[in-house]
């Protein structure tokens, strides 16, 4: 059985990490109180935030899981001040961290664009790793672009020190990409974290079982390892029409992944976890359709859970080379940081004039 901690940093941080609480305590507003995990592992979690009113929102985290780090109300999306709070507190959070023992292997999840979350996981993800042996994995959400130019550069310089730093690898999960999961920005939101939820417990799963032909943690490791340090994941489920060659596909197609990728090009690695009836996974059709990614990217580690009449369901995780989306959203983040600077520039110049103007003037009665 596999030991994880799995932390939520900031207002999206957490928000995610009480959707995977949902969906391991099943859904029940007091499910946290008596229901039972649906991990196959054993999982710790910790919200992480300045504000407590994020914090007090959550439905599915336990209060022992909620940790407060003492600023105000946020860190208003400023990273400075945000890495400043980090080392303010760091002791308060490596001590939770502590006191949950030991673990075989970590997540930290954030939104890359904010202040709390975006500061504080790079930072935190290096102060685990320098104290612990396990792999320390983040999953940073990207933001939908049209939020404004600080968040844009935020998640640039996020981006930048997230692949410079000492985690393992980082899932990415694009607000942008995933728009359509919801009518208005509440329910993207909402579907967002379900949809990552979901996937993300049968990652788990797939790392902790203990039946043939699968992929575990030393799989997942090398695959994260593989590319840029960035990586995404597919989903695909399959009905009566859709066989599994079709699901395959789906998780590689736009429908069915996390972030804007061709597979085809721009991932490195790969790691496909089949689950199914067996009566549904013809062999044939899985070997082809892996081997047309595979002659593509390079390694591909496959799984197969079987499950007596169940429809098959496909996961996949692609470790990402060269991204076409990424280098887009730096251009965007470059632009956004000359544009702030342009605008300050403007602004001081503007008090300098005003002062000037007033220069030797005092007001007259
Ligand atoms: N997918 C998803 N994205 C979210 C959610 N809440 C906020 N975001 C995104 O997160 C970014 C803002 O980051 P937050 O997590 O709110 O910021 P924070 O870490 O709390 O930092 P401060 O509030 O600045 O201290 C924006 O790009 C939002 O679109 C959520 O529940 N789901
Ligand atoms: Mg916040």
């Amino acid at each position: 059985m596999l030991n994880v901690l799995i932390i939520g940093v900031g207002q999206c941080g957490n928000r995610i990490l009480d959707a995977i609480n949902k969906e391991a305590f099943g859904g029940g507003v007091l499910s946290k109180y008596y229901g039972s995990q649906k991990f196959t592992s054993h999982v710790e979690t910790i919200a992480i935030n300045t504000a407590m009113n994020d914090l007090k929102e959550l439905r599915f985290t336990k209060a022992k899981d909620r940790i407060h780090v003492p600023y105000l109300h946020g860190v208003g999306a400023n990273r400075n001040i945000g890495k400043q709070c980090f080392e303010d507190n760091k002791d308060l959070m490596l001590r939770a961290i502590e006191e949950r023992g030991d673990f075989d292997v970590a997540f930290v999840i954030a939104s890359a664009s904010g202040g709390t979350g975006s500061s504080f996981t790079p930072l935190l993800i290096d102060a685990i790793k320098k104290q612990y042996k396990y792999n320390v994995y983040g999953i940073l959400v990207l933001p939908f672009r049209e939020e404004g130019s600080i968040y844009l550069q935020n998640s640039i310089f996020c981006l930048k020190e997230m692949i410079a730093g000492s985690s393992d690898g980082n899932i990415i999960v694009d607000n942008q990409f995933l728009k359509h999961l919801g009518k208005d920005i509440k329910s993207a939101f909402d579907g967002i974290n379900n949809t990552f939820a979901q996937r993300f417990l049968f990652l788990l799963k797939a790392l902790d079982s203990e039946m043939m032909m699968v992929t575990d943690l030393g799989d997942f490791k090398t695959v994260m390892s593989g590319g840029s340090k960035l990586a995404t994941m597919g989903f695909g489920e399959g009905n009566k029409n859709l066989p599994i060659k079709a699901v395959i596909k789906h998780t590689l197609s736009h429908a069915g992944l996390l972030f804007e990728l061709d597979p085809y090009k721009e991932a490195n690695r790969a790691m496909i976890i089949i689950e199914g009836d067996k009566k549904y996974l013809n062999i044939n059709d899985i070997t082809t359709e892996v081997e047309q990614l595979s002659s593509k990217i390079g390694q591909i580690f496959k799984g197969v859970l079987l499950r007596n009449g169940e429809m098959p369901r496909v996961l996949t995780v692609l470790s990402i080379g060269a991204s076409a989306e990424i280098s887009k959203l730096f251009n965007l983040g470059v632009e956004a940081v000359h544009k702030e600077r342009e605008k300050k520039e403007q602004a001081a110049e503007m008090n300098k004039g005003i002062n000037q103007k007033l220069e030797g003037l005092e007001p007259q009665y």
